[in-house]
């Protein structure tokens, strides 16, 4: 499956037989409004993974630590129309989010993560119900508009579709910048809660928000999808991303959000992506800084299965419980 030349996530080689790390590049790349170059991103971020360090501290270890992490095919659809496109992306993603691997997506703009959401409907503990899921989501933009320049399906509406897809809480850090409409939703919507980089970055009380964040995130009880969309970090960080954004969060407090949320004790993190990923060309900067966070979750991921933290059977707790079965994104509703 390996190609002579196609570089692999952290230069590992591929492992044998069953895979416990399912890396996907997902080449996808829509809607980005404000600059191009972010379906080349996940290639430039696997590259860039050749220079991080094998050892995590946490973990007390190299990577990959017995596992075995792939680094799949990119998905480079090339369908007819954008609804077809998700769905093609959707069929993509349903095998790696059955539960008996841990799927980490590289994006590829934050349009990715609807379909996400439709293949995190596949894992037993989702149990085709994503109310059971929280959601979080490290991000400058709220995503929560409703439509961008026309456009439901815009990175600009990642979160609103992953909201209308049933996802039952979503947790944003990160978040300055915003329209009213978005503001009045994170106002009103009691699945949605905010923490603002206003008041976690304030130099007078950052640290109390940051905390109550921390806290937050550790009481998260059932499946948990993380997305790490990279311009939720500070813009000097990452330039080259789709719209960066000064005044966002430090490399360190992501490493810590990735390490506090890997390690509640009553939550399973089930998958997470890393999203709106450029290729910087003064400086592997942007990419390097998407490629050490890639692998701080995989570290995390890797430590929370170690500790026994990654159960993701469960006992059947009664019917399953889904609203509508879900027909695809070309395709109508049942009874439209
Ligand atoms: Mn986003």
């Amino acid at each position: 499956m390996e190609d002579e030349g196609v570089p692999t996530f952290l230069g590992l080689d591929q492992g044998q037989g069953d895979v416990d790390i399912a890396i996907l590049p997902l080449l996808y790349e829509l809607t980005t409004s404000y600059r191009q170059g972010t379906a080349q991103g996940p290639i430039a971020c696997i590259e860039a993974s050749a220079q991080v360090e094998l050892f995590d501290v946490q973990l007390n270890e190299d990577l990959p630590a017995g596992l075995s992490i792939h680094t799949i095919p990119a998905w480079d659809g090339n369908e007819p129309t954008l609804l077809q496109q998700l769905d093609s992306l959707t069929s993509h993603l349903i095998p790696w989010f059955k539960g008996d691997c841990f799927p980490l997506c590289l994006g590829g703009e934050h349009g990715i993560l609807p379909p996400i959401m439709e293949a995190t409907r596949h894992h037993p503990l989702v149990e085709n119900d994503l109310s059971n899921l929280t959601l979080v989501q490290i991000d400058a933009h709220s995503d929560l508009r409703e439509e961008l320049e026309g456009e439901a399906h815009s990175h600009a509406c990642a979160a609103a579709r992953a909201l209308d897809a049933g996802v039952g809480s979503l947790l944003q850090v990160g978040i300055r910048a915003f329209s009213s409409e978005e503001h009045k939703r994170m106002r009103t919507d009691s699945r949605i809660t905010t923490f603002f980089a206003r008041d976690t970055q304030s130099v007078r009380d950052g640290l109390q928000h940051w905390d109550k964040w921390l806290e937050v995130l550790s009481s998260i009880e059932g499946p948990v999808h993380l997305t790490i969309d990279i311009d939720g970090l500070d813009g000097a960080l990452v330039p080259a991303t789709g719209t960066p954004v000064p005044g966002g969060l430090s490399y360190w407090q992501v490493e810590e959000t990735i390490q506090t949320l890997f390690n509640a004790p009553n939550a399973v993190v089930v998958g997470a992506d890393v999203n709106e990923i450029g290729v910087q060309h003064d400086s592997p900067l942007t990419q390097f800084t998407a490629a050490m966070l890639a692998t701080k979750v995989v570290a995390a991921h890797v430590l929370a299965r170690k500790n026994g933290m990654w159960n993701t059977t469960k006992e059947p707790s009664g019917p399953v419980r889904s609203s509508e079965p879900f027909t695809g994104f070309s395709q109508p509703k049942g009874g439209e």
